[in-house]
């Protein structure tokens, strides 16, 4: 890899961690208070010009609800990071407006995919992180109003539900929103305990999961009302990525022995006939579900998680392999593009929409290997991120990876979990002990506090 500057000063700690029988990792004070800076820059972009609002949009300076009235994606989504940055100030001001005026009983028809992850899953980590039973509450009005995306013949969700009348919609679902509920779901019912949550949640990851293809494939969408699948293509990008992950994840949080038999099959199916060599190189690109025949040679940001996955499997070679071949994708043009294709390692779709994932995977790896190229890595994220995407006011998305121009928006998760990750990765089990938690695929925090 290259070097690209690396002049930070990392302190070696130590000791042994009460927690944890293993040595401290070496942390970054100055590098992880420049992510802390650099958070602040973009939230005080948010709180001059979009106070209240769902998000900013950071060029023309203006706010931008999804549905025309706030759901507040990004203090909700942003909460936890504020909270494990140590920002009391900024942490006051935005659990004041949360909790003054969030409201769920609005007359509009939302994703509930990005709900649950983005605004289930921040209230329940706000909850236990702060304490104040009313996220709780707010949680559990919202899990309410989306439980009845389950109502379907399958048991497999509908895409969008409306939130006062419970009216839903959009029978053609993939494996990424079908499956990415039970730990948002799980940990409410662990929570409120009431069972319905994790018991709609899990049937649905098992409806999905009998559906697999003789060679244990699942495709990209499938007719959630017939159990049919309507398209094929079999990857681990945007519409299945974190099916495989939530597998995984409710076993470490939940110890569900089924959860983890469907991600150990998955997974195997997975490395058989999905992933590829490429000039001695680990990428996954797209086959087809039944045949195993590959259909393309694409991956992209959204797969640059499965390093992460890979590591809590325990699969780190794997892992080390696949983040190297995203580092070399990450350094063709100096920021990530969506996706490329890996063997003509050409740009196919060329946005950098301020994603976490191969950040996420340093983090992990970095525990995983205890090797200080992962931190040199995050160095080189947070580099180019702040060279192509900050502007005046915050930070933006780039339209174009090659020309660097950027983009009129500014992602709740680039508070969640790209600047979260960088953070943690810099200051390693200072704030926050690692495996003391489950990161959901939105990188809240959850906490174990109850018996099995
Ligand atoms: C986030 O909302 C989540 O990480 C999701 O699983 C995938 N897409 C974005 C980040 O890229």
């Amino acid at each position: 890899m290259t070097n690209r500057g690396y002049s930070f000063l990392c302190l070696v700690v130590l000791h042994v961690s009460p927690l944890f029988s293993q040595p401290r990792l070496p942390h970054c004070p100055a590098l992880a208070e420049s992510v802390k800076v650099e958070f602040l820059h973009a939230w005080n972009g948010y709180r001059n010009y979009a106070w209240g609002h769902d998000a900013l949009k950071p060029l023309s300076k203006q706010p931008h609800d999804w549905y025309g009235v706030s759901l507040y994606m990004t203090p909700v989504d942003a909460f936890d990071t504020i909270l494990l940055m140590g920002l009391s100030k900024e942490a006051a001001e935005a659990k004041k407006l949360i909790l003054d005026s969030l409201s769920f009983n609005k007359n509009i028809e939302v994703q509930a995919f990005e709900i649950i992850i983005r605004l289930l899953g921040g209230l329940l980590s706000s909850h236990q992180m702060d304490g104040d039973e009313r996220f709780l509450k707010l949680a559990e009005d919202l899990g309410n109003r989306l439980l009845p995306i389950y109502n379907s013949p399958t048991g497999m969700p509908y895409r969008y539900v409306h939130l006062q009348t419970g009216k839903t919609r959009d029978a053609r679902n993939n494996p990424a929103e079908i499956g990415t509920a039970l730990l948002e779901f799980g940990t409410l019912s662990k929570l409120t305990r009431n069972p319905i949550y994790y018991e709609k949640a899990k049937k649905a990851l098992v409806e999905l999961y009998a559906r697999r293809s003789k060679i244990g494939l699942v495709g990209t969408w499938i007719n959630i009302e017939t159990g049919e699948w309507v398209n094929t293509r079999s990857h681990i990008s945007g519409a299945i990525d974190s099916y495989y992950e939530y597998l995984f994840k409710a076993w470490l949080l939940f110890g569900d022995k089924e959860c983890k038999l469907m991600y150990d099959e998955g997974m195997k199916a997975v490395n058989a006939y999905i992933a590829d060599e490429k000039r001695g190189e680990l990428w996954y690109g797209v086959v087809d579900m039944h045949s195993g025949n590959r259909l393309a040679t694409t991956y992209g940001s959204l797969d640059a998680f499965l390093p992460a996955v890979l590591c809590l499997g325990g699969d780190v070679e794997r892992a080390k392999r696949l983040q190297e071949s995203g580092y070399n994708m990450w350094n063709l043009h100096g920021i990530e593009p969506e996706m490329i294709d890996y063997d003509s390692m050409k740009v196919r779709a060329a946005e950098y929409h301020l994603r976490p994932e191969i950040i996420e995977s340093a983090y992990y790896l970095y525990y995983y290997t205890g090797d200080v190229k992962y931190q040199k890595m995050g160095d080189t994220f947070l580099k180019s991120i702040k060279t192509y995407c900050r502007t005046e006011t915050a930070y933006a998305y780039l339209k174009n990876v090659v020309t660097k121009e950027q983009a009129d928006g500014m992602e709740s998760f680039f508070f969640a979990e790209t600047l979260k990750y960088l953070y943690l990765l810099f200051s390693p089990g200072e704030t926050l002990p690692f495996g003391s938690v489950v990161f959901t695929t939105e990188a809240h925090p959850i906490r174990k506090t109850w018996k099995e």
